[in-house]
C-alpha cells in the first residue's frame, strides 16, 4: 500500500475576477496559500494547491464592452498578468483554473441539473436590487437612499433593479442543517468571530437564491433552457469541484475532496459559509473542513480594492526587492485574520531591520568568517559548553512552537518565533566573539565550536522559512554547502546536528536589498497607485485644462531601462528640444518598433525620476488589459505641433 501513504491535503484561493489588473490584496490570499501549501509538503503532506480565475458575470462583460474586448479576450490578457504575477511570487500552485475551461463548465452543469432533479431548484420570478460590481442581490433591509435607489453596502456603488425570470435555489430549507452542522463544526470558519457572524446570519432566516440570470449572456447556459445563464457565484464556487477532477478525474477528486482549507477574503465569507455549504449539502457532497477568512490590507484606512481603485500594484516593489521581502512582509506584519494599513515606510523599516539587518548580517558574517578563518569547512569539534547547548535547546523547542503556528495558520506568530531565535544566534556571535579568538592559535577549537553550533542553527532556520520565503531560503541553502534539495527537508523530523563535518560552505552574496525609503518613494511617485475611473473624472475648469500643455512628440530614441520589465527610455523630440522620458509600455511595444513614432506627450509635467532615469514629460497611453497603449499619429504631424 505505498501509493498515497501521505496525507493529502487540498487548498484553494478565491478565484480571482478578471476585470482589471490584480493588486496586493490578491496577492496577499495567494502568499497565504502559498507559504501554507510549502508548509504541508515539507512536513511531507501530499499537497493540492488550486488557484484561477472567475471569468463570467455581468461585471467581467461590461469590462469587456468597455475595452472594446469581447469578455474572452479580457479573460485571456487578464489570465496572462495573474500567471505572471504568481511566478514572480514565486506562488506554486498545482493547477490553474478558469470557469471558462470546457471540463469546469460541463461539470457545473451536471451539478445544476442534479439539484433540479432532486427538486432544490425550482423556477420562479426574481424582482430586486442587484449590484454590478459584486456581482450579488442586496438583501431587504439594504435602506432606499434619497433619489429612489438603492446603494450597495459593500462597494458604496448603485444597485439596479432587476426583475426577470429565475430558477432559484432553495436555500431557506438548508437553514437547519447548516445551524446544526456550524453546531457540530465550530471552528468550521476561521477566525472564531467571523463564525459568529456567520451563526447569527443563518439564524436570522435565509431566502431562496436566484441562480440564473436571462438578461446576462456572458455565463454558463442551462442545457435545458439556454435562455438563462448561471449565475456567476454558482458558476464559480464549483471550480474547488471542478479544479481537481469533478466528473474528468474521479481518482484524483476522491483523493483530495474535500477540502481542508478555502482561503478567502472577508468580503466573501457568507458566500463560501453559507451558500457553497449548502449547494454542496443539496448536492450530497462532504462539506470542506474550514473556510479562513483573513482581513483587508487598507490604504489610508479604506479598503483597497478595484472599485475603489486606490489598489498597490505589487509589480513596483518586485522590481525593487524581489519576491521575498514582499511575502515576508504580508505575512510578518498582521495576523492572518486581521486588517492592516500597507505603508511604504512600514514596509522598508521591516525589510531593512528584519531581513537586511538580522538574517542578512548573520548569514554573511557567519559565513565570511567559515570561510575566511576554515576556508569554508567547519567541523564538530572543540569543547561544548552549557553556553552553546542553548541554541540547540532552543532550537528543538522552536521547531515543535513554529509548525504548530503553521498549522494554525498564525504565520505571523512563526516568523516572530523564528526572529527571536534568529537573534539568539547573533547574540551568541556577539557573546562569544569569535573574531578576536580568531586571533589567538591555541583557541582555533574554541573558535570552530562556536561556529559550528552557529551554522548548524542557522541550517536549521532555512527550512522554517523556506514557506514564507523560498528564494532566499533557496539560496542561503547553497551557501551553506547543501546538496540536496530543500523541499527534500522533512520539517517535523529536523535536527539540529545536521550540519556535516564535510560540508563546505560559500561565501555569500548579499541577499537583501537596504532601501533608503526617500529614494523609494521618488521612484514610486509616478507609477504606484492605480487611478481609479472616479478619480480620473474628476472635473476640471476650462483654465485648468488650458494650463496642460500637449505635444506631438516624437520619438527619436528608445531603449528599455535595464533590470526592468516595463520601462522604456526614449528620446522625444517636442519640436523646440529633445527630452528623455520613460514610460510603462516595454511589455505592449519593443524599443525598435518605437523609434520614429509620433506620439502625445504633456511636456510641462514636474520632471520625475522612475527607477533612478529621469523623465521630463509623459506619453498619454490608454490602459487596456493592464497594458498601456499608445495613440500613434497616422498622419504627417510635425513635432511640437501643439495637441488640444
Ligand atoms: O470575489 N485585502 O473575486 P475578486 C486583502 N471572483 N485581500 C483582498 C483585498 C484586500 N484589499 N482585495 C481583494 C471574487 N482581496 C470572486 C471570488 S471564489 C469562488 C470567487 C482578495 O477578484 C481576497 O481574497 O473580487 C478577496 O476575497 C478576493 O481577493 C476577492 O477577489
Amino acid at each position: 500500500m505505498e501509493e498515497n501513504s501521505k496525507e493529502s491535503f487540498y487548498i484553494t484561493t478565491p478565484i480571482y475576477y478578471v476585470n482589471d489588473v490584480p493588486h496586493i490584496g490578491h496577492a496577499y490570499t495567494t502568499i497565504i496559500a502559498d507559504a501554507i501549501s510549502r508548509f504541508k509538503k515539507l512536513a511531507d503532506c501530499d499537497v493540492f494547491f488550486l488557484t484561477g480565475t472567475d471569468e463570467h458575470g455581468q461585471k467581467v462583460e461590461k469590462a469587456a464592452t468597455e475595452k472594446g474586448l469581447t469578455p474572452l479576450e479580457l479573460a485571456d490578457k487578464v489570465v496572462v498578468n495573474f500567471k505572471k504575477l504568481w511566478e514572480a511570487l514565486h506562488i506554486s500552485y498545482d493547477y490553474f483554473i478558469r470557469t471558462t475551461q470546457p471540463l469546469h463548465e460541463k461539470g457545473v452543469q451536471k451539478i445544476f441539473q442534479k439539484l433540479m432533479d432532486k427538486g432544490d431548484i425550482y423556477k420562479g420570478v426574481y424582482e430586486g436590487w442587484y449590484c454590478i460590481s459584486d456581482e450579488t442581490f442586496l438583501s431587504d433591509d439594504v435602506p432606499l437612499e434619497e433619489e429612489g435607489c438603492k446603494i450597495c453596502p459593500d462597494c458604496g456603488k448603485k444597485a439596479h433593479v432587476v426583475s426577470e425570470d429565475c430558477y432559484f435555489f432553495k436555500l431557506s430549507a438548508y437553514q437547519k442543517s447548516l445551524l446544526d452542522f456550524y453546531q457540530k463544526n465550530p471552528t468550521f470558519v476561521r477566525p472564531q468571530s467571523r463564525m459568529n457572524e456567520v451563526v447569527s446570519f443563518v439564524s436570522q432566516g435565509l431566502k431562496d437564491l436566484s441562480i440564473t440570470r436571462t438578461t446576462v449572456k456572458w455565463g454558463i447556459s442551462l442545457p435545458r433552457d439556454p435562455s438563462h445563464t448561471i449565475y456567476v457565484w454558482f458558476d464559480a464556487l464549483h471550480n474547488y469541484l471542478t479544479g481537481i477532477g469533478y466528473d474528468w478525474e474521479p481518482k484524483h477528486f476522491r483523493q483530495f475532496w474535500p477540502a481542508n482549507v478555502h482561503l478567502i477574503g472577508k468580503d466573501i465569507l457568507r458566500h463560501h459559509a453559507v451558500f457553497w455549504p449548502a449547494f454542496l449539502m443539496a448536492a450530497e457532497f462532504a462539506l470542506p473542513k474550514i473556510v479562513f477568512a483573513h482581513g483587508w490590507w487598507l490604504r489610508d484606512e479604506t479598503k483597497m480594492s478595484k472599485s475603489k481603485g486606490n489598489v498597490l500594484d505589487p509589480w513596483a516593489i518586485l522590481e525593487t526587492f524581489g519576491p521575498d521581502p514582499l511575502r515576508y512582509f504580508l505575512l510578518r506584519e498582521i495576523p492572518v485574520g486581521l486588517d492592516g494599513n500597507f505603508s511604504h515606510e512600514g514596509f522598508i523599516h521591516r525589510v531593512n531591520s528584519d531581513l537586511a539587518n538580522d538574517l542578512g548580517n548573520l548569514v554573511q558574517r557567519l559565513l565570511v568568517m567559515i570561510h575566511n578563518y576554515f576556508g569554508g569547512q567547519i567541523n564538530n569539534m572543540g569543547e561544548e559548553k552549557d553556553s552553546d547547548r542553548r541554541l540547540h535547546l532552543e532550537f528543538d523547542l522552536l521547531k515543535e512552537k513554529v509548525g504548530q503556528h503553521y498549522e494554525e495558520y498564525a504565520l505571523n506568530r512563526a516568523l516572530e518565533e523564528i526572529w527571536a531565535y534568529i537573534n539568539s544566534v547573533n547574540k551568541y556571535l556577539a557573546e562569544n566573539e569569535p573574531w578576536k579568538l580568531a586571533k589567538d592559535n591555541a583557541r582555533r577549537g574554541r573558535l570552530g565550536r562556536i561556529l559550528y553550533q552557529a551554522a548548524c542553527a542557522l541550517r536549521g532556520i532555512i527550512p522554517l522559512i523556506f514557506p514564507v520565503m523560498p528564494e532566499s531560503s533557496q539560496k542561503i541553502w547553497k551557501f551553506l554547502g547543501e546538496k540536496a534539495p530543500l523541499q527534500e527537508e522533512n520539517f517535523f523530523g529536523l535536527e539540529f546536528f545536521h550540519f556535516k563535518s564535510d560540508q563546505k560552505t560559500q561565501k555569500p552574496a548579499p541577499l537583501f536589498p537596504r532601501v533608503n525609503l526617500k529614494d523609494f518613494l521618488k521612484e514610486e511617485e509616478s507609477q504606484e497607485i492605480i487611478p481609479s475611473k472616479e478619480e480620473t473624472m474628476d472635473v476640471i475648469t476650462f483654465d485648468e485644462f488650458k494650463r496642460m500643455d500637449f505635444k506631438v512628440g516624437e520619438i527619436m530614441k528608445a531603449e528599455q531601462v535595464e533590470g526592468t520589465e516595463k520601462l522604456v527610455k526614449m528620446e522625444v523630440n517636442i519640436g523646440t528640444e529633445t527630452r528623455q522620458m520613460v514610460a510603462g509600455i516595454a511589455d505592449k511595444y519593443s524599443p525598435e518598433e518605437l523609434v520614429g513614432k509620433k506620439v502625445i506627450v504633456i511636456v510641462n509635467l514636474k520632471p520625475a525620476v522612475i527607477r533612478g532615469v529621469e523623465s521630463r514629460g509623459m506619453l498619454l497611453a490608454a490602459e487596456v488589459g493592464g497594458q498601456a497603449i499608445l495613440p500613434i499619429f497616422t498622419e504627417d504631424v510635425p513635432a511640437g505641433a501643439k495637441v488640444r
